[in-house]
């Protein structure tokens, strides 16, 4: 049986990745930071439902920690899943961020280097990393960040890259470009337009305030995302893929497909607020796959219109709303026999 030890389990990807590694058979450790409230709403019943996932209480700045877990338990793979992943906040907070997002991940690959043990390491690379680099954007286009958050993923990259450059690790990155779902936090940009949405149909809320609408980004569902993953650390030499749709689209054609998607105009209920700005923006990030479709058979089946529709149906039923259903329609069609279980 394959051990796996993956950070940030309680987030949108980590939840999602520890079902896919249990359905697996994989025994699973996770880190989870101590908080005085409940952060595991995302995990709640596959804690409930698998005595094979073992919880530490951890954080990607204590390095004796992450030592103590990967010399004693000797994980097959590693998925490094955790940081500071908002890139507003990152503006805010921008040391923080370098020492989860970009040093965290120098502290998982010492401890395996240290632990002598040949793990697997997986890290959660970002399309931000590529900036202002025109799109479409693949293994070879140059980096250009335009936040800390996009600078301290450039850093855990290569450290990823020296790593197994200088010590023979099978080290993988996956620069994985924006990527949703139903468990999606509430304030990226998605969720919060398709939350607020249901939030209207319910008549909680009569405005949406938002900021840019004129970026373009390339949005994925998560499960799938997940997947691609676990293939890259299947793959019989270690790498770095890029993983999206291919796609792109602006921020506002979102808002407009969910709003017509339930009937409404977007425009009576949409405000701006400056204060969703960032310093630098990116304005198109757009995925070339053709590596990750060649190299580990990855090629996503949800695309744009499929994925807010999805989305508008899951924060429909949250609120306690008869839900559309062709987003209910489409999970059911093309994932007939799918390994997530929680939504
Ligand atoms: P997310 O929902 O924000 O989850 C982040 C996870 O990291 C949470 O479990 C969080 O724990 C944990 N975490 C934060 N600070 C930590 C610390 N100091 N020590 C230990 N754990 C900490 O992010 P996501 O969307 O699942 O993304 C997963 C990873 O992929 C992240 O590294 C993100 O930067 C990267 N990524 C995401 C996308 C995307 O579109 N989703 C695209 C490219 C790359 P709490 O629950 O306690 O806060
Ligand atoms: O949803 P966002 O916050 O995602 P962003 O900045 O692209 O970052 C996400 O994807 C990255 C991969 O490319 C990940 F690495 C990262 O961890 C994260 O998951 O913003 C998307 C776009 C931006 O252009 C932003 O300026 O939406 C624009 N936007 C407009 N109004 C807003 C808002 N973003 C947020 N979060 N909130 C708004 O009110």
């Amino acid at each position: 049986m394959k051990k796996a030890f993956v950070t940030g389990i309680t987030g949108q990807d980590g939840s999602y990745m520890i079902e896919l590694l249990l359905s697996k058979g994989y025994t699973v450790h996770g880190l989870i930071r101590r908080s005085s409230t409940f952060n595991t709403g995302r995990i709640h019943q596959t804690i409930l439902d698998n005595p094979d996932l073992v919880l530490h209480y951890g954080d990607l700045s204590d390095s004796e920690q992450i030592n103590k877990i990967i010399s004693y338990y000797e994980p097959d793979e590693i998925y490094n899943l955790a940081a500071q992943s908002h890139v507003r906040v990152s503006f805010d907070s921008p040391e923080y961020t370098g020492n989860i997002t970009g040093l965290g991940a120098t502290r998982i690959l010492e401890a395996i280097r240290i632990s002598n043990y040949p793990s697997r390491f997986y890290q959660a690379s970002s399309s931000e990393m590529f900036g202002t680099a025109p799109a479409p954007q693949d293994e070879h286009t140059e980096f250009h960040p335009r936040s800390p958050y996009g600078c301290a993923k450039m850093y855990a990259y290569w450290m990823t890259r020296n790593y197994r450059e200088g010590y023979d690790m099978f080290a993988s990155n996956g620069v994985l470009f924006n990527h949703e779902s139903p468990r999606r936090g509430e304030t990226f940009v998605t969720r919060k337009i398709t939350l607020a949405l249901a939030h209207i149909l319910a008549k909680k809320q009569d405005k949406l305030i938002l900021g840019n609408l004129d970026a373009q980004r390339d949005w994925g569902f998560a499960p799938e995302y997940v997947e691609g993953m676990w293939d890259i650390l299947q793959a019989e030499t270690p790498g770095d893929y890029v993983i999206g749709t291919g796609e792109a689209h602006y921020v506002k054609d979102f808002l407009f497909e969910a709003f017509s998607y339930a009937d409404l105009n977007a425009l009576d209920y949409v405000q701006y607020d400056e204060s969703h700005m960032r310093a630098t923006e990116i304005d198109k990030l757009q995925a070339n796959i053709s590596r990750a479709s060649r190299s580990i058979h990855w090629d996503p089946q949800i695309k744009f219109k499929e994925l807010v529709k999805i989305m508008v149906d899951s924060d429909m039923r949250l609120e306690g709303l008869e839900p559309i259903g062709e987003g209910d329609a489409i999970l059911k069609r093309k994932f007939p026999n799918r390994w997530w279980v929680n939504d």
